[in-house]
């Protein structure tokens, strides 16, 4: 955890808190006109994300960069022929050679740490409270609800300009949104049923390749209530743009509700889409 993830933790928890008193799921984890940087942070993996580029990636890469600019600037002025007609012949220094070489050694020294320690709290999954199968498809999602929660599965498909309600994102808003409970470890398995997709919702901190064949696994905790946003980030067909990802992010209470719903709306029988197994009868 990152040492600025207490305080931000607090203020999203004041955050959700406001929002729970307005009674309605406001969107969070989506881009706004004229946004830069990262999306919205909730989960304690995209705390630390941010603090990594904002504490360690930023300082240092404007540090050298003002360094080399320095130098550049003071060779230009101090060594230009006017200034020093007759130039030096030397070509080796030791004890130059020696520290351009070791201080940059030590800079990525300093970064691998935390570095490392990010992918590993990123690739070590804690015991989940959930598990969410997301399969990609040329050109959409299907989001699948284990036994316990229900077993069930749904496609999730963009919605067309023409259908957007008011407040409903462009690009971004599908017909049926995976709901998960805030606050509780969701491990999330990505798999593809063509060619390779990467799931990826910002907020979360998660992005994960979804390969054919394949069970790539990731989680995340929401850490406030909302509606998040993410898209396939795997060039994958003419309509690759046209794959959001919406995340409801509720209550447990509203996502037993869901989920009591949806068992209904989206009745499979043991995993096996009814539609389906009925093409398979004829
Ligand atoms: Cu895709």
């Amino acid at each position: 955890m990152g040492p600025l993830f207490a305080l931000r933790a607090g203020v999203a928890a004041l955050a959700a808190s406001l929002l729970a008193g307005s009674g309605k799921a406001a969107i969070i984890g989506a881009p706004e006109p004229g946004h830069i940087g990262f999306l919205p942070a909730n989960s304690p993996i995209q705390y630390d994300i941010e603090w990594f580029h904002n504490a360690i990636l930023l300082p240092v890469t404007i540090a050298i960069s003002l360094l080399v600019l320095a130098l550049l600037a003071y060779v230009m002025y101090r060594f230009n022929e006017r200034a020093n007609p007759t130039p030096s012949r030397l070509t080796h220094n030791g004890p130059l050679e020696i520290a351009w070489t070791v201080i940059p050694a030590l800079i990525l020294v300093v970064i691998a740490v935390p570095s490392f320690r990010l992918l590993s709290d990123q690739l070590i999954i804690p015991a989940p409270d959930m598990t969410l199968k997301v399969t990609a498809s040329q050109w959409h999602w299907n989001y699948g609800y284990p036994k316990s929660e229900g077993g069930f599965s749904f496609d999730s498909i963009i919605k067309e300009d023409k259908d957007l309600k008011p407040g409903e994102i462009r690009l971004l808003t599908v017909d049926n949104a995976a709901y998960v409970p805030v606050g509780k470890i969701v491990e999330v398995d990505v798999t593809s049923q063509d060619v390779i997709h990467s799931f990826s919702v910002p907020s979360f901190g998660v992005k994960i390749d979804a390969i054919p064949g394949r069970l790539n696994k990731a989680w995340f905790k929401a850490l406030q209530e909302g509606v998040f946003h993410g898209q396939c980030s795997n060039i994958c067909g003419i309509d690759h743009a046209f794959m959001p990802i919406e995340i409801h992010v509720v209550s447990q209470s509203a996502y037993q509700a869901w989920l009591a719903d949806a068992k209904k709306q989206f009745a499979h029988a043991d995993g096996v889409d009814l539609a389906e197994a009925s093409q398979i009868k004829r």
